[in-house]
């Protein structure tokens, strides 16, 4: 029987704008009639309609990401599409994702995932759209979708039809071919052209231990087939594997404070000689030594240090990218390797232009985020299959290469210090009043500090010349300490704001501080300038990282 489409009468809904990643709500807002429909429709009319288009399908399978698919499948065939590329059960990590539309050349991808924020009925919920080359959409494309969100008046979606994305297999909607693939096949076959597989069996072989938490999100089934299947590490090296819709109830975000139970083990009496966590939907990483914690800044001055000892990155690094408020170490790296090292504004999507254009080869944020031109994505297991081949063929283990690094570059000690759901108008009033004094900042003593500059980061993409303005304040002081203050553009309730503290030490200077100690004077610094405690009436942050 031939399929039925329908065309649904619908009105614009206020707020779906997408952010620093995608469009993040409660999963609530997205079950409300009709929301997602008109996101996804306006997704395909705010990027040419999806006639004769092929795009790749797929979740981090938190709650909603079934019904999601299905959602998608149906309106993708409504739409025209000749061909979709869907996760089996729905499930595809954004790195695989990424890659798929790469490899098979497809027209984008479609990712619901709200990363690292929590899941479940009362959590979070996300959609993303990804361009050809397989990055997050640039703003110019975000900016035409959420315009069309703000006119839409109707949608078209197939009739309910059955979408058994269960088994890898090809089924129809309509003319439209759906194409189910197992989730890790390709994107293992990409790292086991980037990585000496070889060099990390033998390091398990030799009777290297590891733990990778997988936070019960969507990374497990793909670090389990690497890692154990293929790469030999002993069963049980990765926990939290099996997906769950709200991830084992807990918060998939993989920092020191959400991944715990990974602390303890790394911690503990008989830790592991490495540790390693990834979020929701896979782009993130947290990397962990015996007693250790690697920052992301650090992780990413250190892999840019070593990446010469992966087949892919020896002698072909063009260039390092970092956000703005990223540590400052791999500037130092960058410098001694003698190549360039860009400043973006925080969000993934900013990196695709300098991949693209082969002036970076690395790419890394604050937030846990490294990657590579492998892909137009953050990459976490990557990230971590980067440090296992540097740990296999440099032999240090990670506390001495974190060290020794130390030694040869002198320390960022970094934190970010997160004030969550601050009403958004005390936000905004904060960071204006904050904008409105930077003129008179420089030359201000605030406790032991002396002010050396202050701005507001705008970008200039060196390549498209389009200008980014209002990307977060930057405070520097006398001796390369600084602080930066920024909103959240991931948040789902009321604002957080971010407050990113830099304190340089060189090379004959005390590596052993405790962090919150050495950062102690920058954070009081930050709160005097800005007046953090007075405006929010909070004394400390809700969360540091
Ligand atoms: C997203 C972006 C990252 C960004 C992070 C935090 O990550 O892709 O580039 O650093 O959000 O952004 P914000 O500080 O605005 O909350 P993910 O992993 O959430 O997609």
């Amino acid at each position: 029987m031939a399929t039925s489409y329908a065309t649904v009468q619908t009105a614009p809904i206020d707020g779906q704008k997408p952010g620093t990643s995608g469009l993040r709500k409660k999963t609530a807002v997205f079950r409300n009639p009709g929301y997602l429909e008109n996101f996804v429709q306006s997704v395909f009319d705010g990027t040419g309609g999806a006639e004769g288009k092929t795009y790749v399908i797929g979740g981090d399978g938190r709650f909603f990401n079934a019904e999601a698919v299905d959602i998608i499948i149906r309106m993708a065939a409504a739409n025209g599409a000749a061909r979709l590329i869907v996760g089996q059960n729905g499930l595809l990590s954004t790195p695989a994702v990424s890659n798929l539309i790469r490899k098979y050349g497809t027209d984008g991808g479609i990712i619901l995932s709200a990363s690292h924020n929590p899941g479940g009925e009362t959590g979070d919920f996300g959609v993303k759209f990804n361009a050809p080359n397989g990055g997050p959409a640039p703003e110019a494309i975000t900016d035409q979708i959420y315009d069309r969100t703000q006119r839409i008046t109707e949608y078209s979606i197939a009739e309910q039809v059955a979408c058994p994305v269960g088994q890898p297999g090809r089924f129809t909607v309509g003319e439209t071919l759906v194409d189910v693939i197992d989730p890790v096949a390709d994107y293992e076959a990409l790292m086991q052209e980037l990585f000496d597989f070889d060099a990390i069996r033998a390091l398990f072989a030799g009777g290297f231990r590891m733990c990778f938490d997988a936070m019960h999100a969507v990374t497990g089934p793909y670090a389990k087939r690497i890692l154990e299947d293929t790469l030999g590490a002993p069963k049980g090296t990765v926990i939290n594997a099996i997906p769950s819709p709200d991830f084992g109830g807990g918060h998939p975000d993989p920092n020191p404070v959400w991944a715990s139970q990974l602390v303890g083990i790394m911690n503990g009496p008989d830790a592991p000689d490495f540790g390693a966590a990834s979020d929701g939907d896979g782009d993130r990483n947290m990397i962990m030594g015996r007693g250790t914690f690697v920052t992301p800044s650090d992780s990413l001055a250190l892999l840019t240090a070593h990446a010469h000892l992966a087949p892919a990155y020896a002698g072909k690094l063009a260039g390092v990218a970092r956000s703005m408020p990223t540590s400052q170490a791999v500037d130092l790296v960058a410098e001694r390797l003698a190549i360039p090292c860009y400043e973006t504004p925080t969000g993934w999507k900013f990196f695709g232009n300098l991949l693209d254009a082969g002036m970076a080869t690395l790419c890394g944020e604050e937030s846990a985020g490294t990657g590579s031109d492998h892909i137009r994505e953050k990459d976490g297991l990557w990230a971590v299959l980067l440090w296992l081949n540097i740990l296999a063929r440099d032999g240090r283990n990670i506390v001495q290469l974190q060290q020794d690094h130390w030694r040869s570059f002198g320390r960022n000690y970094y934190a970010r210090h997160d004030y969550e759901e601050i009403p958004t108008e005390i936000a905004n009033a904060l960071m204006d009043s904050l904008r409105a004094g930077l003129a008179g900042f420089a030359g201000t003593e605030v406790g032991s500090l002396r002010v050396a500059a202050a701005d507001e980061f705008s970008y200039d993409d060196p390549v498209d010349h389009s200008l980014t303005e209002g990307q977060g304040v930057c405070i520097s002081f006398d001796g390369g300490a600084r602080v930066v203050l920024r909103l959240s553009g991931t948040g789902t309730q009321g604002a957080t704001l971010r407050v990113y503290l830099e304190r340089y030490v060189g090379k004959d200077g005390d590596h052993g501080m405790v962090v919150h100690d050495a950062l102690e004077p920058v954070l009081r610094a930050a709160d005097s300038l800005a007046r953090i405690s007075e405006r929010t009436g909070r004394d400390k942050a809700d969360v540091i990282t």
